[in-house]
């Protein structure tokens, strides 16, 4: 299956498409990195425009700047907040926490999903509330399925004719119904902070044994020890140093952050234990940021005469709190840049390489940064990355370069929305807002924590829908990027995010149905309920073509085919930010062509005057590729 090619249809020309978040030279990134400064071109460009977008200022985007959301990998969410006065703490007693490194002697514990009774099922239920109310409108009127006439293309298929007798449901644009799920067994309320699932490899077979990967698909968060070691990963090509030596005016997003122990959370004034996490965003260079990392080593070696690189610290009688710095979504996407440090991780068992066959988000088909590159982190002691779940719950990997550690926290997926209802409670938006769990609050709800220490060629593992959070306990650097195993569980929940997403006005960086078509020309799927899956999402979206196509045949809209090149990324709304697949409207008459999705492009006007309909793929190839997706018996 070619993807816009074949049959040409009548081309529609679009300016300039192209790769843009990859193509950026070496000169241009690098240029004029003052930190804190702003209004840059190129990526930090991009970035301030989702700064612009996440602060609800949405400005149009045209299509050739809406191939690659480009992303930030875990904090993709304008994190600015008020700035912290450094003032005296007022002391709130010190919570008491049970098994703080629980993962200490205890391999692999039996159950690593808690479940409280009823809780799945209600949440389920809200979620399907939720997106039945925020449903998409595709038609203003819900009969107009009904009165349309079945002729030429649409008559010649038996499947795009069920697509146009498919009822109320094709006025959404969900590609994915949710019902209410059951929660896993084995449930033990009791047990809030659960040993974490950790695995020492100690020779290559077990790195690259099955068993390993089938472990980790297991459990909701794994530290796999001493997995680089015996890959032999050659850990100082992201030192520091190496790093600095290599490309010194590369660029690093800056968050400055309160320096305070990973109990605590103090509001800016110092007065409370709050959720809301303070990190405001600047911007620096790894030359710069490794200057202050290694001031701030020395610094804490002459205050404490400790030369460790995990400082043990007691602020109870500090005065005061310093501001701290910490480097994070660091760019290492581009070969040309970082081909030693890219290749290097070839060495890593498939499952957990950035690009594999087996990475559904190898099958994408460009670049997504931050989820299918690799990022990486700058930390001095105290430095946090707040609460998150990965986008579109992918799973992540994570190593710890060294030299110091790092502290993680997980909560299982089941919990989620737990975690979200308090973000709410505190006043804060679990997708769009930056915050970190008070653990007494996490055990008055009855919510399962691991906490665990991850050291230097330690891998941690984020199974799908983990949610985390990570302080620095020392001074290190990690490397982290996205992986989506070919499972019915990780693309269920990354669909499941996807259509939560649409309801909470938050972008999918994971443009899924794109990803599903691809999918289905690529992949041969064994597993039942994995093509199940991956079918009905085809069908959905042939639905929602199939009717929409007949709607622009009804109103005199004009078609085009403007096909797509290789490389190509998916098509989101300039307006809505919602993914647009295959039937993208622009308006005729504008230089600039803002994608518009069916309901954006129907609000500025019913019946979809001045509106082109430009068709990514020809209807017969996506009913080629449905036909043709079948599930393999072996
Ligand atoms: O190392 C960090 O602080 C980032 C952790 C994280 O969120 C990840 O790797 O997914
Ligand atoms: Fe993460
Ligand atoms: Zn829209």
């Amino acid at each position: 299956m070619n993807e816009g090619g074949g049959r040409e249809g009548e081309k529609f020309e679009l300016g300039k498409v192209g790769i843009g978040a990859a193509a950026e030279g070496e000169e241009g990134a690098e240029e004029g990195l003052v930190e804190g400064r702003e209004g840059r071109e190129g990526e930090e460009g991009r970035k301030e425009e989702k700064e612009k977008t996440d602060e609800g200022e949405r400005s149009k985007r045209t299509l050739s700047e809406n191939k690659f959301p480009a992303t930030s990998k875990c904090e993709g969410r304008d994190l600015r907040g008020p700035r912290l006065r450094q003032s005296a703490p007022t002391r709130s007693p010190e919570p008491s926490i049970p098994g703080k490194y629980g993962d200490e002697g205890s391999p692999c514990p039996p159950y690593w999903v808690l479940q409280l009774n009823g809780v799945s099922t209600s949440w389920h239920q809200r979620i399907a509330e939720h997106v039945v109310k925020s449903s998409l409108c595709l038609f203003q009127e819900p009969d107009l399925v009904d009165k349309m006439v079945m002729e030429d293309e649409f008559d010649r298929s038996e499947t795009l004719a069920s697509c146009l007798r498919r009822p109320a449901d094709g006025d959404s644009t969900a590609v994915y119904d949710y019902s209410p799920g059951k929660g896993p067994d084995g449930v033990d309320p009791f047990d809030l902070f659960p040993a974490t699932p950790s695995v020492f490899v100690s020779t290559p077979e077990e790195a690259f044994s099955p068993q390993l990967m089938e472990f980790c698909l297991q459990k909701p968060i794994v530290v796999v020890r001493n997995l680089c070691s015996v890959c032999d990963l050659d850990l100082s090509l992201y030192s520091t140093k190496a790093l600095v030596e290599s490309h010194p005016n590369h660029p690093v997003e800056i968050r400055t952050q309160m320096e305070q122990t990973a109990n605590e959370n103090w509001d800016p004034t110092m007065t409370q234990q709050v959720w809301y996490c303070t990190s405001t965003r600047s911007y620096s260079t790894i030359a710069k940021y490794a200057e202050y990392q290694a001031a701030n080593y020395h610094e804490a070696c002459i205050e404490g005469q400790e030369r460790s690189v995990n400082p043990s610290y007691d602020f109870s009688s500090k005065a005061t709190r310093r501001m701290i710095k910490f480097g994070t979504n660091c760019d290492l996407s581009d070969d040309r840049k970082w081909g030693p440090q890219l290749r290097e991780l070839l060495k890593l068992p498939a499952w957990a390489r950035v690009a594999s066959p087996g990475n559904m988000l190898s099958h994408v088909g460009h670049q997504i940064l931050g989820m299918n590159t690799v990022q990486l982190y700058m930390k001095v002691p105290c430095a946090r990355t707040p609460g998150h779940q990965e986008n579109n719950n992918f799973c992540a990997v994570n190593i710890n370069i060294g030299p110091g550690d790092s502290e993680w926290f997980g909560v299982p997926n089941e919990y989620w929305h737990l975690l979200n209802d308090m973000c709410e409670k505190n006043g804060l938006s679990y997708l769009h807002g930056s915050w970190w769990p008070n653990i007494k609050d996490l055990m008055t709800g009855g919510i399962p924590t691991y906490r665990f220490l991850q050291r230097p060629g330690d891998m941690v593992w984020v199974n799908a829908g983990c949610v985390h959070w990570v302080q620095a306990t020392g001074w290190c650097n990690n490397i982290a990027w996205n992986v989506g195993p070919l499972t019915s569980r990780q693309y269920l929940l990354a669909l499941e995010r996807y259509e939560w997403n649409k309801g909470q006005k938050f972008q999918s960086i994971v443009a899924m149905v794109f990803l599903t078509w691809n999918l289905a020309r690529n992949i041969v799927v064994t597993d039942e309920k994995f093509y199940q899956v991956i079918k009905s999402t085809l069908y959905r979206s042939l639905c929602i073509i199939a009717q929409t196509l007949k709607l622009t045949k009804e109103l005199g809209v004009r078609r085009r085919f403007h096909g797509r090149k290789k490389t190509e990324g998916a098509h989101y709304c300039g307006l809505c930010e919602e993914e647009v697949f295959d039937t993208l409207f622009v308006k005729e008459n504008e230089k600039k062509h803002v994608v518009h999705c069916l309901r954006c492009a129907r609000r500025h006007d019913r019946n979809l005057r001045g509106f082109v309909c430009l068709e990514e793929y020809h209807l017969q190839d996506l009913l080629d590729t449905y036909d043709n997706f079948r599930m393999s018996q072996s």
